[in-house]
């Protein structure tokens, strides 16, 4: 937190790493009597586990802390969230992985789908099949098919039942937080802009996990307090400060290094564009359509993975996003060992550079601080080519 900047969510978590807030909520939920299942991706349908009355906790992580445990199993040229994701369990240090009951999981990249095999006989755990030719027809039919059978393996394991009504609830539940998120994302588009990276990350953690309804006061007390800052000149960075789009893997935890040295460089985040940030808010569920599943199933097939092919998604996400925030400069966080955002970012790097005429950097990186310094050194060099304003 800035000094001398009020924190938009004062309850006593502004500051920490949004892991805590997100573990307090969990465990005030198992108090009451509530389910927790895990889940470790951008596609779990989150309408489906709420409409089972569950609460959904995170499992990716990010901490380089665990990855020296991972590689005792897993190869050490494996990408570092499933490293530290599976070294977190493996050394039995992860309270997220301890209080989920149950794990929900899909078959996006091989890293993650064969670790997935190395928990299974620890939790209960359900592997999704996930289509990856989201405009094909069959697609469609059979995301919805799996969506379906989800909803069969969380009645059985946790002896409730899951009615088309409580989806359909939880679609407009959804599509309310959705709303006032994007309501925040917007102060973000001004110039200067109020709200800062880390305020935007913390509500964007803090979504996936709590509901609509305990949401709901905490987002519109955040707007109230974002039009006050408007109101009163409070703003992030400089007023010329160079304006930076963030596209990639997800990124949380150690990672965020490469947030902050954008930010030392000069720089201000506007645009978290990952399954971290954004990503997870974005597009509208159909609301009151004749079966709820296919409304589920065509929003989580719409999400711009790139372990989608074609993931032309992504590009019309992009161009949204640039005509929305106004970034000078795109940066692409891929983290070591993912091969798709890592081919992909050739595409985006072309598209950016070509449609948008707009400087691009990628950054490959990992948890550790090893390349710092490295990373600093092209940060400063991209947002030197910016033109002063
Ligand atoms: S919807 S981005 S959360 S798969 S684990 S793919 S970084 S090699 S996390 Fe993801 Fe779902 Fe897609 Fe989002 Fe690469 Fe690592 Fe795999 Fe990763």
């Amino acid at each position: 937190m800035k000094e001398g900047i009020d924190p938009l969510v004062n309850d006593g978590f502004a500051g920490e790493p949004p892991t805590k807030r997100c573990l307090s909520y969990l465990q005030t939920q198992r108090e009451k009597g509530k389910h927790v299942v895990g889940i470790y991706c951008g596609y779990a349908p989150m309408e489906v586990i709420r409409a089972a009355n569950l609460v959904p906790a995170v499992l990716c992580a990010f901490a380089d802390k665990t990855i020296a445990a991972g590689e005792e199993v897993l190869p050490a040229n494996l990408c570092p969230l499933i490293k530290s994701s599976y070294g977190f369990i493996k050394t039995d240090t992860c309270p997220f992985y301890a209080i989920s009951e149950a794990v929900i999981a899909e078959t996006t990249c091989d890293g993650k789908k064969k670790m997935f095999e190395l928990i299974a006989d620890i939790k209960p755990t359900h592997v999704m099949d996930l289509p990856q030719l989201p405009d094909q027809k069959e697609a469609q039919d059979n995301w919805t098919a799996m969506i379906r059978k989800l909803s069969g393996f969380l009645e059985g394991t946790f002896d409730c039942k899951v009615t088309d009504a409580a989806v359909e609830q939880e679609i407009k539940n959804t599509n309310l937080k959705n709303k006032l998120l994007n309501e925040i994302f917007d102060f973000a588009a001004l110039t200067p802009t109020p709200i800062s990276w880390q305020e935007v990350y913390d509500l964007t953690y803090f979504g996936q996990v709590a509901t609509t309804q305990d949401m709901l006061p905490v987002l519109e007390c955040v707007i109230a307090r974002l039009k006050q800052r408007v109101a009163d000149g409070v703003y992030r960075g400089e007023k010329h400060s160079p304006r930076v789009l963030v596209t990639g893997c997800p990124v949380g935890g150690d990672a965020t290094k490469v947030f902050k040295i954008i930010e030392e460089a000069g720089g201000v985040i506007v645009c978290l564009d990952s399954c971290t940030g954004m990503k997870a808010y974005a597009g509208h569920f159909e609301e009151n359509e004749a079966d709820p599943y296919l409304s589920v199933s065509r929003r989580y097939l719409d999400v711009p993975c790139s372990c989608m092919t074609p993931n032309t998604r992504r590009l019309e996400a992009l161009d949204r996003m640039i005509n929305k925030f106004h970034p000078d400069v795109v940066i692409d966080v891929v983290l070591h060992a993912c091969h798709s955002y890592n081919v992909e970012s050739q595409k985006i790097k072309k598209h950016v550079e070509e449609k948008h005429r707009k400087p691009f950097l990628k950054i490959e990186t990992d948890y550790s601080s090893g390349d710092v310094e490295q990373i600093r050194t092209r940060v400063e060099a991209v947002l030197e080519t910016i033109p002063k304003k």
